[in-house]
């Protein structure tokens, strides 16, 4: 990759990520009912950052054909311009529900922080690590949402007291997935591999079975 194709990506990123924290700032002063239009923006340029990051850093491209071909445009663009489409919808209809809203935005930032995740696992040090943050940037978006707009709507919602003990379960659970990925063979490699499966696997079973359990004897004593 030339310096000058390079630098491009690193202007691609950095101008992202700026129009990211912009419009985050800006999504603050819309109201609850046009907060969708903040989800939209904010997706598409992280997800622009994530891919324009990862080709700065040589990950996004693979020789084929003789020729240098930059996938990580269309990683980008499959999911950017569906989203720009839909950006564009919401302008032409009425507000999306609420719900709708904090939905799509908890899905977002979930598939951001798997994604990012996978892209980590496969990378070598010290990109793992870069991977590793931005992961976990996403990981706190989505606990931010669910403690604060979620749990704001939960207090008026049908259970507010199931919805803290299943916010508080994912909570505890969740946050010992990078801590696993991190001590294990994706990270230091400080635990073996057969730890490293047990872990997850007591994560995996807890995080459903547990959780599906918990779920289920709250909906069951509701009307
Ligand atoms: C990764 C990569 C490193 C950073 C973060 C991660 C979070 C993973 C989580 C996974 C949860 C999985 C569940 C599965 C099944 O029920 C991807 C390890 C933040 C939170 C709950």
């Amino acid at each position: 990759m030339s310096s000058s194709v390079q630098f491009s990506f690193i202007i691609g990123w950095i101008a992202m990520l700026a129009g990211g924290l912009a419009f985050w700032q800006m999504s603050r002063g819309l109201s609850p009912k046009q907060k969708h239009h903040g989800v939209a923006a904010m997706t598409i340029v992280f997800v622009a950052f994530a891919n324009y990051f990862a080709m700065a850093l040589g990950q996004g491209d693979i020789a084929y054909n003789g020729r240098d071909v930059f996938f990580a445009r269309y990683t980008d663009w499959v999911i950017t311009t569906p989203i720009l489409l839909v950006s564009l919808a919401m302008m032409a209809t009425d507000a999306l529900s609420r719900l709708r809203t904090l939905v799509c935005a908890l899905i977002a930032a979930d598939v951001y922080m798997i994604i990012t995740g996978l892209v980590g696992n496969l990378s070598t040090a010290p990109y793992n690590y870069y991977w590793w943050v931005i992961s976990m940037v996403a990981f706190f978006v989505v606990l931010g949402l669910i403690w604060k707009p979620l749990a704001a709507e939960a207090v008026n919602g049908p259970n507010p007291g199931a919805f803290k003990t299943l916010a508080t379960m994912l909570t505890v659970l969740w946050i010992c997935y990078p801590i696993v990925w991190l001590i294990g063979s994706s990270g230091f490699n400080v635990i073996s591999t057969a730890v490293e499966s047990w872990l997850y696997l007591v994560l995996d079973v807890t995080a459903k079975v547990g959780f599906g359990f918990v779920a289920l004897g709250a909906a069951r004593k509701q009307a």
